[in-house]
């Protein structure tokens, strides 16, 4: 690639053009978009274990019906992930194949287990509160169709957050054992959430690059900074308490300071050693097995159409 050649394309993103799946692009700007967009599709598939484990034991109609149709919206989301990462020549096939093999991520934050009912409001709450901030510039992604899907994907983890953070408050509002519910799922979803972010933006190794491409408007700690000031006064209000001791406001900023991230814990979930990696990955190779039958019959439908046209 010459430097002309990337110099008129970084020109192209400095004025805010959009690229377009046949526009020409630098071969790295591919790669990390079909990373960075496999990744993100694999963890709203992936997404959709912790919360589903929930769904036949949601403790009224109204919960269970709400529950069901966020896990059916992650379902979507990762379709329409899928096919933002197809317009770069990446095989869903392939993809799939990745995140089944252990080559290719996922997000950190599936790997943690969802023992209690307040765990699918922490869930929500936090969770797809994070993801909310992580994909509002998202929207705005050099590359058009990653922005367009995020639009659509934005407004249903709005909905996600209210649902999550409404079950928080209806325990937070409950009885003394319900409180404390709330709370202990509050504490064990604090920091893998801040993990969401990634790692430090000095540790970042795609960092950079990608805010100069305009696929990441914001750095991993800007990101992380803007959720954490957002979502303590969320908590304050509901009555519980951010498991930070060090959690300070800085009037003269406006914005918390957090105390250290594990990161010793981060590096061990990201590299396949947290507690549900393992589950995870047999469930989902489970599901992909199980929906063989599926993709056998569209297949064979579609080539008996196929040779229906050319007679
Ligand atoms: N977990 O150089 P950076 C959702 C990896 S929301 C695992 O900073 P980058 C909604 C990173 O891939 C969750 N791996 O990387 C939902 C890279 O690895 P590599 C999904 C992580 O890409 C809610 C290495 O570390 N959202 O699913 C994590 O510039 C509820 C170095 O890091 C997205 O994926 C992590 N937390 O920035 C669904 C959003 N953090 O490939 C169901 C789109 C970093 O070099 C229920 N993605 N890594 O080996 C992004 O914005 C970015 O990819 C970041 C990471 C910010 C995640």
């Amino acid at each position: 690639e010459s430097e002309e050649f990337l110099s008129l394309f970084q020109a192209r993103v400095d004025r805010e053009e959009k690229i377009e799946p046949n526009d020409p692009m630098p071969e790295g700007y591919r790669r990390t978009l079909v990373r960075q967009i496999g990744q993100h599709a694999h963890s709203e598939i992936v997404g959709m274990l912790p919360e589903g484990n929930w769904i036949t034991r949601a403790p009224t109609l109204r919960r269970k019906i709400a529950l069901l149709a966020k896990v059916q919206d992650e379902g979507g989301h990762g379709l329409y992930l899928y096919s933002a990462a197809e317009t770069l020549g990446v095989s869903r096939e392939q993809m799939t194949e990745e995140l089944l093999s252990g080559k290719a991520k996922y997000s950190s934050i599936f790997n943690y287990p969802t023992l209690t009912w307040a765990d699918i409001g922490a869930i929500g709450w936090l969770v797809d509160g994070a993801a909310i901030m992580n994909q509002i510039p998202l929207c705005r992604c050099s590359y058009g169709p990653y922005a367009r899907a995020m639009i659509r994907v934005c407004k249903e983890e709005s909905f996600h957050q209210r649902q999550g953070y409404e079950i928080m408050m209806a325990l937070a509002r409950g009885s003394d054992e319900q409180k404390e519910m709330a709370q202990d799922a509050l504490n064990r979803w604090w920091w893998p959430s801040l993990m969401m972010f990634g790692p430090h933006d000095g540790e970042s190794a795609h960092g950079e690059q990608s805010m100069a491409w305009k696929i990441k408007r914001f750095s991993n700690d800007e990101l992380r900074q803007k959720f954490i000031t957002a979502t303590v006064p969320q908590a304050e209000f509901i009555g519980l308490t951010v498991p930070d001791p060090d959690l300070k406001f800085n009037a003269e900023t406006g914005l918390y300071e957090h105390g250290e991230i594990d990161w010793v814990e981060f590096k061990a979930v990201v590299s396949g050693n947290g507690r549900m990696n393992r589950d995870r990955i047999r469930d989902r190779k489970q599901a992909h097995d199980d929906g063989a039958w599926v993709r056998e019959a569209a297949l064979a439908h579609a080539a008996k159409r196929a040779a229906s046209r050319t007679v």
